[in-house]
């Protein structure tokens, strides 16, 4: 591994984190993960699948252990993917999102700036939709693309928005190789099961086994530009290999409601209406909402070569087939 690239992943643990480190591995990367905690419980999984991964202990709240990460890895690349990133979680805690969402990024900028890497290392920041809001005024017909207006709906949304403008700061201010991948959502087997994709495809699978009733969600009649989660990082990866620094969208092009996304979960366990499973909680629903999400993903076509793989229905059928194995597993050690 002596001439291998070197890649530090903040948010190892996270889902993109998985699909990163998987990528990277596979093109010959040494891969260090940023692991936070001193007993995170998602380290032994990360160990299991990925044991050529180097952790590094750190947060992104604590200056030091990213010095420290730094320092230790000497990264080519460094992917930013550690966040809070739970929309509605950024409502009840939204003093700690702001800490880790939006100043974890001026640390981490500041840790690869004083350990003198400003030319060696190139930064990803991951920067997301949600900093465009959703809203009727602020939605081109087309979608948003790298020059819509910002208008975020949450504490997660502004903190991010932070993010991006910190991470386009030090790219004009140290010259510094700093690109921000504003990608819309994402999703998959790696997803957590606390976003709404993932809830859905995860409760269907064990209603089909007869494990769960129903499922408790809140509004479904927002949308999102879903894709798939293993084309997303490969975005990330190409953004690093450019010539320049720049922002890229990365989305499907496509948007479609939550009651869209269920009736394709449900219809692939072979049941046409959703209704009578579905029970709606005003727990699940937001102070304020993204109405609607839909990204024009041209210049990462065009400039990257990017394209995403994984259609709609694609995406849907592949999570219900992981959960259902998953469930069956559940199942039979229950
Ligand atoms: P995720 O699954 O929620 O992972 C978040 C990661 O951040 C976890 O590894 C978590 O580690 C880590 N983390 C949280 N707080 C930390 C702290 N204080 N210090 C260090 N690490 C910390 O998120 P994801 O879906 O993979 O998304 C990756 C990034 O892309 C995030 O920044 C997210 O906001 C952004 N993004 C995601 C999407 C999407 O649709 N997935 C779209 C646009 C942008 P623990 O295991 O310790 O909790
Ligand atoms: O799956 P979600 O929690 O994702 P959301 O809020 O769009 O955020 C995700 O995508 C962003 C990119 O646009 C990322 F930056 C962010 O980190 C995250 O990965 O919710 C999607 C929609 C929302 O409208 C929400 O109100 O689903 C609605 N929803 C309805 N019931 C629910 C539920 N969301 C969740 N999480 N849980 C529910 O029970």
């Amino acid at each position: 591994m002596a001439n291998a690239r070197r890649a530090l992943i903040t948010g190892i643990t996270g889902q993109d984190g998985g699909h990163l480190a998987e990528q990277l591995l596979e093109k010959g990367y040494e891969v260090f993960g940023l692991i936070r905690g001193q007993n995170n419980p998602r380290r032994e999984a990360v160990v299991a699948e990925f044991p050529d991964v180097t952790l590094i202990e750190g947060d992104l709240t604590d200056p030091t252990s990213l010095i420290r990460a730094v320092e230790t890895s000497n990264p080519h690349e460094l992917y930013n993917l550690a966040a809070v990133s739970h929309v509605g979680y950024s409502f009840k805690n939204p003093t700690l999102t702001a800490d880790v969402t939006a100043k974890g990024v001026l640390n981490v900028l500041e840790a690869v700036r004083v350990t003198g890497r400003s030319e060696t290392t190139k930064v990803y920041q991951a920067s997301t939709s949600e900093m465009f809001g959703g809203l009727d005024y602020n939605r081109p017909g087309a979608g948003y693309n790298e020059d819509s207006l910002f208008h975020p709906r949450s504490p997660y949304g502004v903190a991010k928005l932070y993010g991006h403008w910190i991470a386009k700061n030090y790219r004009e201010s140290y010259g510094m190789f700093v690109s921000c991948g504003i990608l819309f959502n994402h999703e998959g087997e790696r997803r957590g099961v606390e976003f709404v994709t993932r809830k859905i495809t995860h409760a269907v699978a064990r209603i089909k086994l007869g494990l769960q009733p129903n499922i408790e969600l809140g509004d479904l009649w927002p949308k999102r530009d879903w894709g798939y989660a293993g084309d997303f990082v490969e975005g990330m990866w190409r953004m690093l290999q450019h010539d320049v620094a720049d922002d890229f969208v990365l989305a499907t092009g496509e948007t479609h409601s939550i009651e869209e996304f269920l009736t394709l979960a449900f219809t692939e366990i072979g049941i046409d209406d959703w209704r009578p499973y579905v029970v709606q909680n005003p727990a699940f629903m937001r102070p304020a909402e993204v109405d609607i999400l839909l990204g024009d993903p041209s210049k990462a076509e065009s400039v990257l070569g990017w394209k995403r793989e994984v259609d709609f229905p694609g995406l849907v059928s592949r999570m219900v087939a992981h959960d259902l194995r998953l469930a069956e597993l559940q199942r039979t050690f229950a």
